[in-house]
């Protein structure tokens, strides 16, 4: 099939690769004309290896193409974000990939839509599209077919993950699940359009949800002395309970944006949702109540660094990230602030560990990267002005931390007694 991607970034470039890989024809278009130039050239930003690696092969195979425009195609698959605004859906790059497709769409042609958009929202922007260029939907195949591939291994989730094609009519899905079979290896399951849309935003709202829920736990254990994160592990030894881990909050482009499209739909139907939303969006602002109460208010001299600046683990993305807002707030405080982070675009962060950390008063690990585990809490200890560990993922030893001097406050961890005399401040916001 000769098959056009619209938007070439987390997930239309590696679809696009791995559809040049299956065999198909693929002309892939970014409105971003550097990022075209870029892919061009053989340099994809910032994306997994193995994605990198295989839409370079495909382009070098002519497999795969970046054009300047929007081609005819037997099939056209939409991969452009939906961002919110005011906590309600953005739709205008859905909008606009779809005036560019109803320009060239012919009867038959096949229109995938993968980014996640509320319940109704495909056949109604499709149908408005069609009318703006003159032409009929009906005769047009329409599918939802919503991505659902987490960050970190994208790739493999391409590949391996159910995929939910939702079509406006039986025959229009039909269409969708041949196309999606021919480089997806697992089960396409087909429905209608309102449905696989709803399936997509309800998927991360029960994450959500259950986070919310997790990180209720970590406040609620803080004040009786139970350490959440053991009792968390030793409920879900039950073959029927899986509760999440709490954190400083819901970060990304995805989980913290599609519960709120469902709360604009009808505010009424999703009272659960907007709590849960609540209780993770005030996570920042609990780690910054948390920093006070140990160093002290801000003075102007009092230096807090922050381990992590993506929104999870071994991802460069920071869209809204946690970390970010935990900055964010703490500056607004009055203190003054340095970020750390060795996978986050460099820009945001400072370069060097040691800078970061010289003449601190308390260091928050708030993202848990793989580079963060082998941390010397002695040398850091050394650069510091006061020893304070704040852990908002239950990322470090307790102990190890304390035999270094630190006083260790651990997310969700009992009433955070010390094992080694605590600096009588900190001691006494403990108390
Ligand atoms: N988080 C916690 N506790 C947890 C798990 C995650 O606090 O137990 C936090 C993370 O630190 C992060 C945020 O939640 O800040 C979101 O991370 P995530 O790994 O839950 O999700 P994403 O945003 O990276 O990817 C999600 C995935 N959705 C589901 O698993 C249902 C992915 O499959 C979707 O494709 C993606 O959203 C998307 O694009 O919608």
């Amino acid at each position: 099939m000769k098959i056009v991607v619209l938007g070439l970034g987390y997930v239309g470039l590696p679809t696009a690769a791995l559809a040049a890989a299956a065999g198909h024809e693929v002309f892939g278009y970014d409105s971003d004309p550097a990022m075209r130039a870029e892919l061009r050239d053989g340099y994809v930003r910032g994306r997994e290896a193995d994605v990198c690696e295989l839409a370079v092969e495909m382009m070098q195979h002519g497999r795969l193409h970046v054009c300047d425009g929007v081609e005819s195609g037997d099939a056209y698959i939409v991969c452009v974000p939906t961002p919110s605004v005011h906590d309600r859906p953005d739709l205008r790059y859905v909008n606009s990939a779809l005036a560019d497709v109803a320009k060239v769409v012919q009867d038959d042609q096949l229109i995938a839509i993968e980014s996640t958009v509320p319940p109704g929202t495909t056949e109604r922007l499709v149908r408005q599209a069609m009318r703006a260029a003159g032409k009929s939907f009906v005769p047009v195949r329409v599918v939802h077919a919503p991505e659902r591939i987490l960050p970190g291994a994208i790739l493999r989730e391409l590949r391996e993950n159910d995929r939910i094609v939702g079509g406006r009519t039986p025959e229009d899905a039909e269409a969708g699940r041949e196309l999606y079979a021919s480089f997806v290896d697992a089960r396409i399951h087909t429905t209608d359009l309102r449905t696989a849309e709803f399936v997509k935003v309800i998927e991360n709202t029960y994450r959500d949800v259950n986070i919310a829920l997790a990180n209720e736990l970590a406040l609620f254990c803080e004040e009786i002395d139970i350490d959440v994160w053991n009792a968390i592990n030793l409920a879900n030894n039950h073959p029927r309970v899986n509760i999440m881990q709490p954190g400083p909050g819901v970060g990304g482009h995805c989980i913290p944006i599609d519960p709120q499209f469902l709360a604009d739909l009808n505010p009424f139907a999703t009272e659960l949702i907007q709590a849960s939303r609540r209780v993770n969006e005030r996570m920042p602002q609990l780690i910054v109540r948390r920093v006070t109460n140990l160093v002290g208010e801000a003075d102007g001299e009092r230096k807090i660094t922050i381990l992590g600046a993506s929104y999870k683990a071994n991802v460069d993305d920071t869209r809204e990230s946690p970390a970010l807002r935990i900055r964010e707030l703490l500056d607004d405080l009055g203190y003054r602030t340095a970020v750390y982070d060795p996978v986050a675009h460099p820009a945001l962060t400072h370069h060097d560990l040691a800078e970061a950390l010289r003449d601190s008063d308390a260091v928050v690990l708030a993202v848990d990267h793989d580079a963060f585990r082998t941390l010397d809490p002695t040398a850091v200890a050394g650069l510091m002005r006061s020893r304070v560990l704040i852990d908002t993922r239950n990322f470090y030893d307790k102990a190890t931390w304390n035999n270094a001097g630190f006083a260790v406050y651990g997310l969700g961890r009992g009433t955070q007694k010390f094992s080694i005399p605590a600096p009588a401040a900190v001691a006494q916001a403990l108390s």
